[in-house]
């Protein structure tokens, strides 16, 4: 299925790994649109929080794989937040649509 055209603020084209990443004030943000998480691999810090923004043109959740969190359906535009106190590598996917998955890592 082809999404339709998306206003996305920030979507790097590609997907190139890049450990170490930063973005200048940016907050912890992970773009949902066209299918995908992107990042697919967040790297955070302790103690921060992390936004889901739904940019996509239909819901979807971001439901930790070990059930510690779970959206719900976030419809077009909305957003979802979670803390990350502990450090560990944190898979999570999309309820709805199962082959979507990606990460948080929390590091020190
Ligand atoms: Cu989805």
């Amino acid at each position: 299925m082809k999404a339709g055209p998306v206003a996305t603020a920030a979507a790097p084209p590609g997907s190139a790994p890049a450990p170490g990443q930063m973005e200048a004030g940016g907050a912890d943000g992970i773009h949902i649109a066209n299918f995908a998480f992107t990042p697919p691999a967040l790297t955070v810090s302790p103690g921060q929080k992390v936004t889901w923004t739904n940019a996509d043109s239909i819901p979807h959740t971001s439901t930790s794989a070990d059930k510690r969190w779970n959206s719900g359906p976030l419809a077009p535009g909305a957003s979802f937040s979670v803390t990350f106190d502990k450090p560990g590598t944190y898979v999570y996917g999309c309820s709805i649509h199962p082959f979507m998955q990606a990460k948080v890592i929390v590091g020190r």
